[in-house]
This record gives C-alpha cells, structure tokens and sequence, in this order.
C-alpha cells in the first residue's frame, strides 16, 4: 500500500488553521521555537523490524492480520511511518530473521521509501534449522570452543551483511548467563565472552561501532553475562573505540536512575545508543512514554545537556532505535504513539532553560531547578512536533491518517488476516 501526498495534503489542510493557532501560541511561549522545529525535522528514529507483527506471549500469540511477510513488506510498512510522521527514516535489522537474498534490490527498495540502514542485530539467542551447535547454555560465553566460534563466526556475517546495506554499526544483545547458582564460572563466562566480542570487533570495518546491550535478566533468571551498564562499559573499555554501551530502557533493575546511567555513559564517551520503549516491571517492551513519561523526559534531557557540551550531533552521534513488542495494538499504530512520545520528549527536553538550571544548581536552589525542569515537562510541545512534520512534508496527525485511510483493512487486504511476521 502506498500513501499519496494529496492524502496527507487534504487531511493537514482541514486541520491547519487550528493547529497555527496552537503553534502560535507556544512559540510565543518559548524561546527559539524555530531552533527547536528543526532539529524535531532533522530527528530521525530507526524501527526495529521485529515490532511490524504481533509479538505475543508465552501464553499465546493474537495476530492483527496484514503482518509483513518478509523484509521487502517489513521494508513497505516503515515507508508508510515514515511517510505519516517524516521521523521514521531508518529500520534496524535483525539476522538471520532479515537476510536479504538480494541486497541490492532490498538497498534500492529502502531508498525508494527514504530509509537508511541503522544498526544490524545479530541473533546468537535461537537455534536455527539444522544448527550444529546450540546456544542452550549461551553463545560468546560458551564453555565449548566449537560454539563460541559458531557464534563469532555468525556476527562476522552479519556485519558482512550490514556493509553491503550501507549500516554503520551492530548491536550484540546476548542471552548469556545463567539460571542457578553453581551453573557458571563468572570470571570464565566473562573472559570467553570478552575474548570472543575481541574476535567480532577485530572483524568491524574502520567506521563502524559495536554496541554491547546489557539486561538484567530474561530469558536467565540468576545471572546475566552483560548484566548491567557497568558490565557493558566494562567490556566496551576493553574492546576500544569502536566499542560502545546500548541503552535499552527496559533492561534495568526496578527504579534505576537510567538518566543517570545515560548521563555518565556520555561524560566517558561510550554511550552508543538506545532501544527505546516503556517498562512499569521489567522487558516489558512497551509503547515509548506510555508508562513514564517524566523517565523519558529526564533521559533527553540529560541528553541534550551532554551532547551539546561535548558538541555532539544530535542526529548521527547516536543509534536512536525503538526495541517494542506489541500484544495487544495495531503494531504500526504503535510505533507511530512511540515515535511521537520519543519527539514530545526531546522537544521538551530542547525548550530546558539551561541558563536558568546552571544558575539554579550553582546555588543550590532545589526548588527552582525541579521547577525549570517541571516547566518545560508540562508545557504542550505537541503542536512543534506537529509543524516539524508538516515541514517534512508528513501528516499533521498520524495516527488520525492512519485509520482515515483504512491503512490496516487495506493491508489485510493485500495480505490475509492471518499473517505471522517473520522474526518473533
Ligand atoms: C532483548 O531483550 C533485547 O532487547 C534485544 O535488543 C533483542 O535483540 C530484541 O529485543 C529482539 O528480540
Ligand atoms: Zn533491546
Ligand atoms: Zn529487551
Ligand atoms: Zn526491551
């Protein structure tokens, strides 16, 4: 299915005048809201090809029906985010879930639609069909040699795959750890896990990164080999320069301070990227801002503090990706509620009086600094991140095209109703 500019144009049309009167009134109400529209315009979030379809539970799966088939469909339904709300311009693979069988027409498929290629995630966690070794007790950890080096071997080929799409990094989320107490050496499990990601980096061409994602348990419930941030920039100070930690917000222990952790992550220079997404007890996976939005906010905000004072771009310095799982929405729905919770959370963020908060903190007016930040959370930047989209030639509102345009029936139509996205 493929969305026309004059069906955003008609629809933006008989919205605009309400949406200028909003506009007008928070640029009158904040500082430089023309800097910050085009930065929101310059932003871009990369989808993860494994939040087109219905995730499910152990407990069962719901399809929504009209799923992508395979990655050229995977491909199709971010060019149509991407074409509602102009910030989607990027998709983050996973292999073997991915593997093109022509990378060329998949590389020629994506530009068509404005898609570059984010980081490729390789896949250690799942036997395959016909896998000699198996990864049940772990990959890169692996007590056994032979495995270990299956497992290198196979990030060695996704990077291979990544360079012929054009990608710039890959990111390594392992299951590795264990399940009892006794089950693991800690120290060895880390070494081979070390001496193994050595291999990978080593395979890394000159201007690409690795990204070590860490989490604390799931699906090892005692012991995670990349366990934490501390974990992940232990082994990113390790491999190099080319070696940085991933935040995924839903892999922390209850109540961890993560803007904190983004924060000191930025000040040492290993901070990668993030898997954005919202969690209220564990990997839930859940729409970005939905649960906590103020968490949100405070991680951008630390953000753009961090990246303005080390002059860092704020569109290419980082891996800005979403990690979702959808149970129970329309998956593309879904990412469209996190796209925008994502931009209304860096526009707040962008409109911090950070003069005014420097001059609070140096003297120690609690007060004042969480109402400088108070302020600019309660203040409605929606209609910025709207203008930004319509600058991008989008829609005004997204999910309103969305169903206007029957974007779901329409897919079913074309691809049945009970489809299973490849992948998860
Ligand atoms: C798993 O919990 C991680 O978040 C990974 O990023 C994983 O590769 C992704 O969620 C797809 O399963
Ligand atoms: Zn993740
Ligand atoms: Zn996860
Ligand atoms: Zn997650």
């Amino acid at each position: 299915m493929k969305l026309e500019n004059y069906q955003l144009e008609s629809y933006n049309s008989e919205h605009l005048a309400k949406h200028q009167r909003q506009l007008d009134f928070i640029t009158s109400e904040i500082s430089d809201a023309q800097g910050i529209i085009q930065k929101l315009v310059d932003f871009q979030i990369a989808i993860p090809s494994w939040a087109l379809g219905t995730g499910g539970t152990r407990f069962g799966r719901f399809s929504s029906g009209g799923e992508p088939r395979n990655l050229e469909e995977k491909i199709e339904d971010i060019g149509l985010l991407h074409k509602l709300n102009g910030s989607s311009g990027a998709i983050s693979l996973h292999i073997p879930w991915d593997t093109a069988d022509n990378t060329n027409a998949i590389k020629a498929l994506a530009a068509q639609y404005g898609l570059r290629f984010d980081a490729m995630n390789s896949n250690t966690f799942q036997d395959q069909p016909g896998q000699a070794q198996s990864y049940k007790f772990g990959s890169l950890q692996h007590v056994d040699k032979a495995v270990r080096k299956h497992a290198i071997e196979h990030n060695i080929e996704v990077i291979r795959q990544g360079v012929e799409l054009g990608s710039k990094a890959l990111t390594v989320w392992l299951a590795d750890g264990s399940c009892f107490p006794g089950q693991l050496n800690f120290r060895k499990a880390f070494q081979n896990t070390l001496e193994s990601l050595r291999e990978i980096y080593a395979a890394l061409p000159n201007d690409w990164k690795i990204f070590v994602e860490y989490k604390a348990f799931e699906p090892n419930f005692y012991s995670t080999t990349v366990g934490d941030w501390g974990q992940s920039l232990l082994y990113a100070s390790k491999l190099g320069p080319k070696a940085y930690t991933l935040v995924d917000l839903g892999h922390h222990l209850p109540n961890a301070n993560i803007e904190q952790i983004v924060s000191l992550l930025l000040m040492e220079e290993k901070l990668g990227g993030f898997h954005f997404n919202d969690s209220k007890y564990g990997d839930d996976d859940l729409t970005a801002g939905s649960i906590k939005p103020y968490q949100l906010f405070l991680i951008f905000n630390e953000l753009v503090e961090g990246m303005d004072a080390r002059g860092m771009d704020h569109r290419e310095d980082l891996g800005w990706m979403i990690d979702a799982s959808h149970n129970v929405k329309d998956p593309l729905e879904d990412l469209l509620q996190s796209v925008e919770a994502i931009m209304i959370a860096y526009a707040q963020a962008l409109s911090v009086d950070r003069v005014a908060l420097q001059e609070a903190q140096a003297i120690n007016d609690v007060v004042r600094s969480q109402e400088i930040l108070q302020q600019a959370f309660r203040t409605d930047v929606r209609p910025l991140v709207a203008e930004a989209r319509l600058r991008s030639g989008a829609a005004l509102s997204p999910l309103q095209v969305f169903r206007k345009l029957n974007v779901r029936q329409e897919l079913i139509k074309n691809r049945g109703s009970k489809t299973v996205a490849t992948g998860l």
